[in-house]
């Protein structure tokens, strides 16, 4: 089984035009506030509070990057949708993502996270149609998943492929409670940073 050994932070990034703090491959964690990304992240590298979480959505506000086995990054992006941020703050996010997704070559790909209770939202939509635009690999992950039972579950995961016509090994159930995914999660991950390394 896949393993993380090692992974802490090195660095966030405030404002558009500024570097990621090493020259390595990196793997984005993007999704609506309050969707799970930080959770998933801590999870995902077995750190219980490596990045920060909240009950309060808006909280994250710069771009985080981790550093995993010394090989790659993990990078946990502010989270888009906060309806209650103030006009111009939701502006800046949106150009802070933006300028990262479109400026950095190393971005092997993204984990877009959905809640499996609430489905696909317009930024969802959006952020997956600025993705494909951009050609970057995503994979899908319904976040969660420990809050439905097993109809609701598979509701979610109908609905989302149908919506986005995923294929099969493209989404993956996960809960940061359970642990639920983060191994398949963690696989596909390093699938691509093998990929890349041997290019
Ligand atoms: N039940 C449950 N709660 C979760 C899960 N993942 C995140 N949460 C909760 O959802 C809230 C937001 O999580 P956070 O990781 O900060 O979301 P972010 O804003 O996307 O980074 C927190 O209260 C978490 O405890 C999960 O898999 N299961
Ligand atoms: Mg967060």
């Amino acid at each position: 089984m896949t393993r993380v050994r090692t992974a802490e932070f090195v660095g966030a990034v405030g404002a558009t035009g500024q570097k990621p703090p090493r020259d390595l491959p990196q793997i984005a964690i993007a999704g609506r506030s309050n969707v799970g990304k930080s959770s998933l992240l801590n999870r995902l590298v077995g750190r219980k509070n490596l990045a920060r979480t909240s009950k309060q959505p808006g909280r994250t506000r710069e771009i985080n990057f981790f550093l995993v086995d010394d090989r790659y990054l993990l990078v946990d992006l502010p989270g888009y949708g906060f309806a209650r941020a103030p006009k111009n703050v939701r502006k800046q996010w949106g150009r802070l993502i933006d300028a990262y997704l479109r400026q950095t070559p190393p971005l092997l790909g993204l984990v877009l996270l959905v809640d499996g209770r609430r489905g696909l939202t317009d930024d969802d939509r959006r952020m997956v149609e600025f993705l494909e635009g951009l050609g970057t690999p995503t994979l899908f992950a319904l976040t969660k998943t420990d809050k439905l039972n097993r109809s609701g579950r598979r509701r979610a995961v109908e609905g989302l492929r149908d919506a986005l016509g995923l294929d099969e090994d493209q989404l993956v159930e996960t809960s940061a409670q359970t642990g639920l995914g983060m191994g398949t999660l963690l696989e596909s991950i390093t699938a691509l940073v093998a990929e890349a390394e041997t290019r």
